[in-house]
C-alpha cells in the first residue's frame, strides 16, 4: 500500500458546533500521523483556489462564504487545516469522512454524523477530505508552507508501538 497524504480541514461549522475534539478521535481510529496542523482564516484567493473546481456552480458564492466562516462571522471565521500521512490515507479518510451530501452520509460517518443542508443549499459538511492523492498534493501545496510540515516521520507501526 502506498504512504500518502491529505489535508483536512476542520469547516467553521465544525469548529462553531465545538466538534474538533470529537472530529480528531473519529480520524484517529485511522492511525495516521498529523504532520502538520494550524488555524487559519481563509482569505477569498485561498478559498476560490482551494475550489477551483466548482467554479462554475451556482452555489459558488455561498460555499466562499461558507469555508470563510462569513455565514457565522466572529470568531467562528476560521479553520483548522491538517496534513496526514499514513498508508492509503485518501480512501481511508474519505470513508472515515463520509458522502459529500450530509444526508446521503453513512450515519456512522463525520459528515452523516454532524453535517446537514443549509436554507441556502449549502452542503454544511463539518470537514474537508482531500478526494485523490493528486488533489491532495495540490491542497497541501496551497495551504501549507514546505517548512510547516514534518519531514522525517517515523514509521506508522514503530509510532503505534511506542505508544502501547
Ligand atoms: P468534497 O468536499 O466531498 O470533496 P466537492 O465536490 O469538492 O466535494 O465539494 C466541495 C464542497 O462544496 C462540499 O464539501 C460541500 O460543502 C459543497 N458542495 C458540493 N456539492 C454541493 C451541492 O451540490 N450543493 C451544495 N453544496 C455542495
Amino acid at each position: 500500500m502506498e504512504i500518502e497524504q491529505l489535508l483536512i480541514l476542520v469547516k467553521p461549522d465544525g469548529i462553531k458546533k465545538s466538534l474538533t475534539g470529537n472530529i480528531l478521535t473519529k480520524l484517529s481510529e485511522s492511525r495516521m500521523v498529523i504532520i502538520g496542523a494550524k488555524i487559519v482564516k481563509v482569505s477569498r484567493d485561498l478559498a476560490e483556489a482551494h475550489y477551483c473546481h466548482l467554479k462554475d456552480k451556482l452555489f459558488f458564492n455561498e460555499l466562499l462564504d461558507y469555508i470563510r466562516g462569513k455565514i457565522y462571522g466572529e470568531p467562528w471565521d476560521r479553520v483548522l487545516a491538517f496534513v496526514y500521512q499514513g498508508e492509503d490515507a485518501v480512501s481511508r479518510m474519505r470513508k472515515i469522512a463520509g458522502a459529500t451530501n450530509p444526508e446521503e452520509a453513512d450515519h456512522v460517518s463525520i459528515r452523516g454524523s454532524y453535517g446537514r443542508i443549509t436554507t441556502k443549499g449549502v452542503y454544511e459538511n463539518v470537514i474537508h477530505c482531500s478526494s485523490d492523492p493528486s488533489e491532495a498534493a495540490r491542497e497541501i501545496k496551497l495551504w501549507f508552507k514546505p517548512e510547516e510540515i514534518v519531514k522525517e516521520i517515523y514509521p506508522v507501526k514503530k509510532i503505534v508501538v511506542e505508544k502501547e
